[in-house]
Order: C-alpha cells, then sequence, then structure tokens
C-alpha cells in the first residue's frame, strides 16, 4: 500500500467523450477507477475529450475537457493499418496538455489504446502507465506494447491474463482486474427473469448467437448496449421472422443494472479476445449467473458452477445446455463474488500496488498478481 497521497493524471482514451458510450468498457473502468483511487486519498485531475462527463465531484478531482476531433477506433480499422492521426485530432492535444502540467503530478495512466501515448514513454521524466484496454487489434500496437513492456515492464498492466496472452510480453504482466462502483448495483434474488444479453452491439460480441439460443427456447432476448453497426444489428433482427429481440438501449447504470437483475441469466458471446467483460461483473453484481463462450478475460471471470457456465467457443447447443440449467446457481454466489473480486475499491488498491512497483521498483509484500 502507498501511505502518501499521489498526484496523478489521468488521460482518458480518445474515441469519444466520457459518458458517451462510445469509449466502450473503458469508459466505466476511468470512472470506477477514479472513485477508487480518491477513496484512497489520491489527487486525480482527468484530462479528457470534451462533452466529457462524470457522475460525481471530488475536491481531490480536476477535470480538464480538451477539444478535437475523435480518433478512429482500433476496432473499425484493419490489424495491418498505419497510425492514423485526423486533422484537429484531439488525441496529441489531450497529451500536450499532460506533458504541460507533469512536472507537477507523480504519474500518468494512460488509458487509451493508441500508439503516441505508448511511444511517449520513452521520452517524457514523469513515469507513464499503460492500462492495456483491448486484446491485440493492430499490429503496430502489438509492437509498441511489446517494446515497451522490455524497457518499461511495471509500466503495463492488463485487466486479465488471457488479454495479456495476445501480446509478446518480455516479463511476467501485471494482472490489475477491474472495478464498479458496489453502490450502483443492487442484489436482486428473482430467479425467473428472462434471458439477457449486454455489449456494444457490433460483429466481435457474437449477439447472433444469443438469439438463436432465445429462439431455441421459444423465448424473447433482451439486448443493452450501443447500437454501434446498425447494419449488423438488422441482419441480426431478420435471422428469424418472429420478433425476438427486445432492443434496450444504452442506459446510464442506474437504469441498465435495475433493468438487468431481473434476468434469470446472462449470456456473453464473445467472438474476439475479449479483454475483460465489464457486463459480466455488472450482472454478477445484481445477481445474475452468466453463461459465457470460454474465451478471453469472461474465461477467467467466471468460475463454472460457482458463478456461471463456460462454453466451448461457438458451442451454441452448449450454451441451450447451460441455459436450462441455469437455476443450479445460486443468485448470492454472483454477487458474494463481485464484492471479494471486482469492486473499484479491489481495482483501486490493485493499481496502487501497480503504481507502487512501477515508482519504486519495488515488488511490494502484498501484491498477488
Ligand atoms: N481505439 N484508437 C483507439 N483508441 C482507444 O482508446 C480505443 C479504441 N477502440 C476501443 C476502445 N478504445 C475501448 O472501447 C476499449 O474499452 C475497448
Amino acid at each position: 500500500m502507498i501511505n502518501k497521497q499521489l498526484k496523478l493524471i489521468l488521460v482518458s482514451t480518445p474515441i469519444g467523450c466520457l459518458g458517451s458510450g462510445k469509449g466502450g468498457g473503458v469508459e466505466i473502468t476511468i470512472i470506477s477507477l477514479i472513485k477508487g483511487l480518491i477513496s484512497l486519498g489520491h489527487k486525480i485531475i482527468l484530462i479528457a475529450p470534451k462533452g466529457s462527463k462524470l457522475p460525481f465531484e471530488s475536491e481531490l478531482l480536476e477535470i480538464r475537457l480538451i477539444d478535437g476531433i475523435d480518433q478512429p477506433s482500433w476496432q473499425h480499422q484493419k490489424e495491418t493499418d498505419p497510425i492514423l492521426i485526423p486533422s484537429n485530432s484531439v488525441l496529441p492535444r489531450l497529451w500536450e496538455e499532460a506533458i504541460y502540467i507533469a512536472n507537477e503530478y507523480d504519474a500518468v495512466i494512460n488509458f487509451a489504446y493508441d500508439w503516441l501515448p505508448l511511444w511517449l514513454t520513452k521520452t517524457q521524466t514523469i513515469k507513464i502507465f499503460h492500462l492495456i484496454s483491448m486484446g491485440a487489434e493492430s499490429l503496430i500496437m502489438k509492437e509498441i506494447i511489446s517494446e515497451i513492456s522490455e524497457l518499461y515492464p511495471f509500466q503495463l498492466a492488463f485487466h486479465t491474463k488471457r488479454q495479456s496472452k495476445d501480446y509478446c510480453l518480455k516479463n511476467d504482466p501485471i494482472i490489475v482486474g477491474n472495478g464498479f462502483d458496489i453502490e450502483n448495483y443492487l442484489f436482486n434474488e428473482n430467479e425467473n427473469g428472462p434471458l439477457g444479453w449486454a455489449g456494444r452491439i457490433a460483429p466481435e460480441k457474437g449477439l447472433e448467437d444469443a438469439v438463436k439460443v432465445a429462439n431455441s427456447l421459444g423465448e424473447k432476448l433482451l439486448v443493452w448496449g450501443l447500437i454501434e453497426d446498425k447494419e449488423y444489428a438488422s441482419k441480426i433482427e431478420n435471422i428469424y421472422t418472429k420478433e425476438i429481440i427486445e432492443w434496450k438501449g444504452f442506459l446510464p447504470t442506474n437504469k441498465f443494472q435495475e433493468q438487468l437483475g431481473r434476468c434469470r441469466v446472462l449470456i456473453n458471446t464473445p467472438k474476439w479476445n475479449e479483454a475483460y467483460g465489464n457486463v459480466i461483473v455488472e450482472a454478477m453484481a445484481c445477481g445474475v449467473p452468466v453463461i459465457a463462450y470460454d474465451l478471453g478475460g469472461p474465461g477467467e471471470l467466471i468460475e463454472n458452477g460457482l458463478n456461471g457456465f463456460l462454453v466451448k467457443p461457438n458451442d451454441i447447443e452448449g450454451l441451450i445446455k447451460a441455459t436450462k440449467s441455469i437455476s443450479e446457481i445460486k443468485r448470492k454466489n454472483c454477487r458474494d463474488w463481485f464484492e471479494k473480486k471486482a469492486t473499484n475499491k479491489v481495482f483501486a488498491e490493485l493499481v496502487e500496488n501497480w503504481l507502487d512497483k512501477g515508482l519504486n521498483k519495488q515488488i511490494s509484500a502484498d501484491f498477488q498478481d
């Protein structure tokens, strides 16, 4: 544990302002971590794109908003694409601001999955820490992450071990999980609710498989999330003639968790190496067991038979079979797992250990990977 107040610069993702949903899971990560670090007494300045909003204020938190054009998301680019910096880009401006104030702070934490902040690690006196938010989506990102892991091994961290396996790391990865605000999620013990699915509506999230499960059970599927790929969404809607999907939209956490908590199960169908799987933890926080493909982060968050079931990737029959036995999972186990492993307090303590390691290059005794 660090027993002095750290003054930290946190630089947000450049693909959209906080609160827009465009940043996907990383938005929740940033908000939860700020809450957690402030509860540990640290001072934060958040540098984020103009329009960013946080659901709370604190005298330990300053927000600096930077105008500019969103960075194109790596999820919409090819693995072999070069680095793109649009004209009037917000990304370099976010980092000009961070560098400009750096000498008054102890460290920077970067949340962007972008080349520039990683490259800056080699040029700045202040230590830049990177929480890598995705599996390997681009060759040039893999390259720079591998280089930084060799030069500054204590300044990289990942959400899960499986996510880190995508990268050729020269040292054991630092794993910090993720965190969610326990006050935002209420435990719901109702066992007979509908089927649920949540996530950005895009091909890598595999919604079509969950629709097939609902169809075979003759049920509806409640779907929460930002419709990022409209064409993909309407293609799925037309797989079956009858209405299966009930689109619930991208809701603020308090509404989302209240509706999600009523589901008897959340079905999670990643088609890519999901770095973590925020919605899985949000479901568990509400007592909803999760059935997921054994892939990426979900495969580490779900303890088969305890808080959900793991199924071989793309095995729809396996999803159906598991859905039929979901009542074997005690909903309280899901909430207990969440409280032990994924609150923003637990997350902030792991991040604090990470910073301690990186700032003082020591293995703090209680640091557990
Ligand atoms: N793409 N270029 C870029 N930069 C990011 O920070 C980024 C991204 N795509 C997705 C993303 N961040 C977040 O949705 C992660 O949570 C996955």
